[in-house]
């Protein structure tokens, strides 16, 4: 169990999260059931409407890239809009925009997903097929993703233009999309590099990759939304934030490389690749800050091949190197980190603890 806390804290850690289980699982229908009315909505009253044919693609292609997966990114928005703002603020009005906000920052990632599945060889996606593996897709999928990225600001432009802070919403879609394609690339490179020279593969690089790729796009974005829904422009309270959810973004790739290898794919919905693609991976830097000499020959001749042996071999090599269970130790120490450091909020802003304790309860010990 969650070693540095009393059986106290951990039994009202328990019970908060079995509350906010079902609270989530509720939040997750009502949220799911708003996509076809936004998505109505935006083809009849946005510039799609210019050109029904590409609206209603579009509308396939939106279909399929948002269908299933955890919504963690969409959920976080509205948790932290609901959490942030003051409870005689809320009404259902403004929940329904925070959901709508939320489904913005779910196309983001959808967007991103589309482009990355293209550039890590993937094959699977939520269980289906990646977009561009379908048969008259292919590379068609780089301008699908396009028209999914191009749906976000016609939707926040027909939602959100008349809220106060909307230049500044839009400009977090913004930082969002840059950072994120900095961590791409920098995540790309890595894995297209001159073979066996892993000088660069290091937990600072690491740490850099994650933030960018990310930490910034899971995290920052969605809590940055609420403050700003809940008309919170505080610089102090944002940089704080940011701090709290770039740790928890860290914490959310690592276990996302673990995944990639460890996973199970019917509970993933997606066959790993990181092996195969030589990827700067949680796995890979922690193999190399452990290999003897004889292991790191095993590592070079076999990291980054698509032979399935040669996986399979650098698979045992994670398991003779103890990674699953130096995993949980490091998975645990991260979540205690976090919470010990939301418990000095309430000295520091106006803001509680609690948003960051669903957040982190909502990916604790995750397995997709
Ligand atoms: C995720 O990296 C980052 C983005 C921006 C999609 P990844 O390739 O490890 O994600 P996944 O394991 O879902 O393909
Ligand atoms: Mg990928
Ligand atoms: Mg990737
Ligand atoms: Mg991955």
């Amino acid at each position: 169990g969650l070693k540095s806390i009393s059986v106290q804290q951990q039994n009202f850690l328990k019970m908060s999260t079995n509350a906010s289980i079902s609270e989530l699982q509720r939040e997750k229908e009502t949220f799911q059931d708003l996509l076809p009315n936004i998505m109505e909505t935006m083809l009849k009253n946005t510039r799609f409407t210019n050109m029904p044919e590409v609206a209603n693609w579009t509308k396939q292609v939106l279909e399929y890239n948002l269908h299933g997966g955890k919504k963690t990114r969409g959920l976080t928005t509205t948790l932290a809009y609901e959490t942030l703002e003051h409870p005689d603020n809320i009404t259902e009005e403004s929940l329904k925009v925070s959901r709508v906000v939320g489904w913005c920052v779910e196309m983001l990632h959808a967007y991103f997903l589309v482009m990355d599945d293209i550039m890590d060889g993937s094959t699977k996606r939520r269980g289906v097929p990646c977009w561009y593996r379908l048969p008259n897709i292919g590379l068609g999928a780089i301008n699908d993703s396009i028209l999914i990225h191009s749906s976000i600001y016609e939707i926040l432009k027909l939602y959100c233009e008349n809220l106060p802070h909307y230049k500044h919403i839009v400009d977090q879609f913004n930082e969002a999309l840059l950072y994120t394609s900095m961590g791409q690339h920098l995540d790309y490179t890595m894995a297209h590099r001159n073979k066996n020279d892993y000088s660069l593969f290091t937990l600072e690089r690491y740490s850099s990759i994650v933030k960018y790729k990310t930490a910034y796009y899971t995290y920052k974005l969605p809590v940055s939304l609420g403050l700003l829904l809940a008309n919170n422009t505080d610089m102090k309270t944002h940089k704080i934030a940011e701090e709290i959810c770039l740790e928890i973004g860290h914490l959310f790739q690592m276990q996302d490389d673990f995944i990639d290898t460890f996973g199970v794919e019917k509970v993933t919905g997606k066959v790993g690749t990181d092996i195969q693609e030589g990827k700067c991976s949680w796995l890979a830097v922690q193999a190399l800050e452990r290999c003897n000499s004889k292991q790191m020959k095993v590592f070079t001749a076999c990291y980054g091949s698509p032979e399935p042996a040669h996986i399979e071999r650098i698979k045992r090599l994670y398991e003779e190197l103890e990674l699953p269970a130096i995993y949980q130790k490091e998975e645990r120490d991260r979540y205690n980190s976090v919470v010990q450091r939301v418990r000095q909020l309430p000295t520091e802003t106006s803001m509680s603890p609690d948003l960051f304790l669903k957040l982190l309860d909502m990916i604790y010990d995750r397995k997709n």
